[in-house]
């Protein structure tokens, strides 16, 4: 029989450590301990993982003892201060947050487009931005045939993505308006129901906000190519689950939105659904729950010579988090065996 291993999930109590649980369970990770970790108000919960109720526990330096992989989704200052701890204790951490992405020495990591940068001894392995990772799957293909020299992305990016407080803010402000009652604003800086706020992180010195950066500086990373010229707009919609993103690309080389299709319909990860005749084009309903990068749209840019335009849909929480973290952890213990 294959070796099973220890397994602790840091953050287990949130959207995304949920979503990493459920991923465990439904890719049959070879698990021989599973460990549930969040901070102390979470003492008392229970959480279940193939049927069996699992206590969590408060996360402290002493948590990873003997832990093989530590899947960790709780905020970047969580991760700097335990992260460090894990990798002591022998681990390899899949790291979810912002914290470690752009460090020189931590791989940075999308299965489908950099499975080379994977490592198995301990250290930390950084899990991309959601808006990041479906991007950089769509792309990889382009950049191999055409060589990719700039984007220009807009995101419609769902609540889920600021996690479970957000999803019920916007049930709460559609159900108050439709009551006529004033909406409760907590998580955003406005109402979020029917509207749009192109505001998503912090803003930074340039006028434009660290999630729009992450974008541009994880995405020349993953491609390792820091010569593509990257600008995002990154926008919060009224959406629950699934990120959208339309996409405009320059080419050095001329290539067809015929042979993109093409292209794409081979790429892992990748479901092409483009057939404007029949309606057919990704949308955030059709990417919940799935873990495949949805792309349609796809156009040759009437703007400029070289250019191409998608229109790119993921479910965040599952790709854009959970499900790359555990496809980065099944790799890991690929190379270990
Ligand atoms: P969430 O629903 O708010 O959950 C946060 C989790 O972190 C909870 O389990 C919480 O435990 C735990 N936590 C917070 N502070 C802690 C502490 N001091 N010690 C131990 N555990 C602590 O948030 P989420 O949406 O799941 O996101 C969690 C993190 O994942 C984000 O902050 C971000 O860094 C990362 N993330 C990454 C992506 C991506 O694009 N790759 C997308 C979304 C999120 P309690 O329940 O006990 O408070
Ligand atoms: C997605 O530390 C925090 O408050 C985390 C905020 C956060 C992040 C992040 O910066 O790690 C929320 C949602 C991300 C992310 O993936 O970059």
């Amino acid at each position: 029989m294959s070796r099973l291993w220890n397994v602790a999930v840091a953050g287990a109590t949130g959207a995304v450590g949920n979503q990493m649980i459920q991923c465990l369970e439904e890719r049959n990770f070879p698990i021989k301990n599973l460990k549930l970790l969040a901070s102390a108000r979470s003492v008392g919960k229970t959480l279940n993982f193939k049927g069996t109720p699992y206590a969590v526990e408060e996360m402290t330096e002493q948590s990873f003892a003997g832990v093989d992989i530590a899947l960790f989704s709780a905020g970047a200052s969580t991760s700097l201060k335990f992260a460090p701890a894990a990798v002591q204790a022998g681990a390899v951490v899949v790291d979810n947050s912002s914290a470690y992405r752009m460090e020189p020495h931590i791989p940075l990591v999308v299965p489908e487009v950099n499975p080379h940068q994977i490592v198995s001894t301990p250290g930390i392995i950084a899990n991309p931005n959601c808006s990041t990772i479906q991007m950089v799957v769509a792309l990889k293909p382009i950049h191999d045939r055409a060589r990719i020299t700039r984007i220009v992305v807009s995101t419609y990016q769902a609540v889920s993505g600021t996690g479970q407080k957000a999803v019920m803010e916007l049930q709460g402000q559609i159900k108050d308006l439709l009551a006529g009652k004033e909406p409760e604003i907590k998580v955003y800086p406005y109402q979020i129901a029917y509207n749009c706020l192109p505001h998503i992180d912090v803003f930074l010195d340039n006028d434009y906000t660290k999630e729009e950066m992450k974008m541009v500086h994880e995405t020349r990373k993953i491609l390792e190519d820091d010569s593509i010229r990257v600008a995002a707009t990154t926008v919060r919609v009224p959406v629950y689950y699934g990120h959208s993103e339309a996409v405009h690309v320059e080419t050095e080389s001329k290539i067809t939105a015929r042979e993109v299709r093409d292209l794409l319909r081979e790429a892992p990860g990748v479901v092409v659904v483009d057939d404007v005749a029949a309606k057919q084009y990704p949308m955030p309903l059709m990417a919940a729950g799935k873990d495949e990068v949805f792309v349609g749209r796809i156009r040759e840019d009437i703007s400029t010579d070289k250019g191409i335009v998608l229109w790119v849909v993921a479910d965040n929480i599952r790709k854009g988090a959970a499900t790359n973290a555990v496809q980065i952890a099944e790799k890991v213990i690929e190379l270990k065996s």
